[in-house]
């Protein structure tokens, strides 16, 4: 790990652009469960076909709309962690910096970073199912309702139909402004930086390898063994929340 830190806070000091690519393992130590990991991942209680498409949506809207609910809430609730705020700050310390999420949860954000390219849109952002509109739907106050609870979801003002959460679900493609500018910020960088994320949903899992491709450095940190195929990739293993300020520390001060 220590060779590792030093080597990678090499490549950190020296870089003129760094692209964040970060999932769901950067939220998990501000209390939001992951979605594949084995114990707490949230799919390990719920079936994501069954919550996380159109068609699952259209056959129990009700289902989908109090799971999101609950999981909007719940991000509304929790506060950016130490990851979310070293990522932040390596603006401070590098010329350009590029935050490429699969996060829905604008932790990014709220820990004060500037430009942050949403790839699976935010769950804050909810809209019509039918005609897309924009819709203001107010976090609830209360204590949320437990996961699984059925919640109908509000009618659109303009035509009456469901809303639903800004999010991208299976099958439904990446909003296409947001994926050609990561795909650009990826050709351009010099260091990806691939934080929490287990990089097993496509199309957003093939930013690293075009990284790689292009012949920047990618470094992963993941409290879990990262699998590399090139000698430009290091792993740092350990929480986002641990090893991104140490590898600041190490890079910047
Ligand atoms: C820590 C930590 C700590 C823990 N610190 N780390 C090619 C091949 C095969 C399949 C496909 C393909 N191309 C497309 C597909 C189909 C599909 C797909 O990829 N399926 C795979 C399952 C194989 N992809 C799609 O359907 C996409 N759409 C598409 O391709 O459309 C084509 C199209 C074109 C034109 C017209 C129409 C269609 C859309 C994918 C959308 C994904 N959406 C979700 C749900 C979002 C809403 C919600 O929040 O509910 O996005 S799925 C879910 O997975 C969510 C996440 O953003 C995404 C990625 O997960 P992530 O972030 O990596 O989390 P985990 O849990 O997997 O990993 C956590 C990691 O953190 C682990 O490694 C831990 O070890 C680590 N960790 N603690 C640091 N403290
Ligand atoms: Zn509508």
């Amino acid at each position: 790990m220590l060779e590792s830190l030093q080597t990678a806070a090499r490549y950190l000091k020296q870089a003129e652009h760094i692209v964040i690519f970060s999932g769901a393992g950067v939220s998990a130590e501000s209390g939001i469960a992951t979605f594949r990991d084995a114990l707490t991942g949230l799919w390990s209680r719920f079936d994501p076909q069954r919550l996380a498409t159109p068609e699952a949506f259209q056959a129990d809207p009700e289902l989908v709309w109090g799971w999101y609910e609950w999981r909007r809430a719940q991000a509304d609730r929790v506060q950016p962690n130490p990851g979310h705020i070293a990522i932040a700050e390596l603006e401070r310390h590098v010329p350009r910096v590029t935050i490429v999420t699969q996060n829905v949860d604008n932790l990014h954000e709220r820990a004060g970073s500037g430009r942050v390219i949403h790839l699976h849109g935010s769950i804050h952002d909810p809209r019509c199912f039918s005609c897309a509109r924009p819709m203001q739907i107010p976090v609830a106050e209360t204590e949320p309702p437990a996961d699984g609870q059925r919640t109908p979801p509000p009618r659109c003002l303009n035509c009456n139909g469901m809303a639903r959460p800004g999010v991208v679900w299976f099958g439904e493609a990446l909003p296409e402004e947001a994926w050609q500018a990561a795909w650009q910020a990826v050709e351009e960088c010099d260091v990806l930086l691939s934080v929490g994320t287990s990089a097993a949903v496509y199309p957003a899992a093939q930013l690293p390898h075009l990284a790689i491709e292009k012949g920047a450095t990618v470094i992963h940190v993941n409290p879990q063994p990262v699998e590399t195929r090139s000698e430009r990739e290091i792993v740092l293993i350990g929480p986002a929340g641990k090893s991104l300020p140490l590898l600041l520390k190490k890079a910047f001060y």
